[in-house]
């Protein structure tokens, strides 16, 4: 498969034995996925983010922009593998994780198949994806909406607080 672009997005909010708080998971998961051959091209700032839903815990989340001639699904199980690397374990939906990676967008546009919905289905609606994703991919149009990444935050943004939860989740 040819080259192309995916925008991953990395959320922690539990501790690692080595690596230590979740912003050190975060860079260091950032490592991993550069040391795993993968062209890193951006790196967002980490922010320190309040949980969104039942996680409990605050999450240290980022996002960056890589290339590879991977189709999504063998990304995916690539990340999988890296989340269990880093000591995940499957349980609760929304329990504190020491490690989460979400494919967001693909510059192939759309992707629907068993276990992989691209672009992720809650994009629109988390801040804690589209502001650091503004930071480093503002122009990056999504292919449902046809608005870029920067009309989306700004949107997000508009919204009143108490319209934000239900469809945040
Ligand atoms: N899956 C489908 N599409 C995708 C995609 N585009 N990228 C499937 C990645 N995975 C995708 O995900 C469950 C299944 O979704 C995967 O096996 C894959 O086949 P998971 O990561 O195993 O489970 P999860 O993370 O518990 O569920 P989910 O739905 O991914 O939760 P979210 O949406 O990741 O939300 N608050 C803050 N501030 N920051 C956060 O990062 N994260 C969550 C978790 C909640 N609140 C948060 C944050
Ligand atoms: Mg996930």
């Amino acid at each position: 498969m040819a080259v192309t672009r995916f925008a991953i997005a990395l959320g922690s909010n539990r501790r690692h034995g080595t690596h230590g708080s979740p912003a050190k998971v975060v860079r260091a998961a950032c490592c991993a996925l550069g040391a795993d051959g993968f062209r890193i091209e951006r790196i967002s700032t980490i922010r320190s983010t309040p949980a969104l839903g039942p996680a409990g815990r605050g999450f240290a989340n980022a996002v960056l922009l890589l290339s590879t001639s991977l189709a999504p699904p063998e990304l995916l199980k690539k990340l999988k593998a890296l989340e269990r690397g880093f000591g995940r374990r499957r349980g609760r939906r929304w329990g504190p994780r020491v490690l989460d990676l979400d494919i967001i967008l693909w510059s192939g546009g759309c992707w629907e198949g068993p276990g992989l919905v691209v672009p992720h289905p809650a994009l629109r609606g988390r801040r804690f994806v589209l502001e650091p994703l503004a930071e480093i991919a503002p122009g990056w149009r999504d292919p449902i909406t046809r608005l870029s990444v920067r009309q989306l935050f700004a949107r997000l943004q508009r919204r009143r607080p108490v319209d934000r939860a239900p469809h945040g989740i």
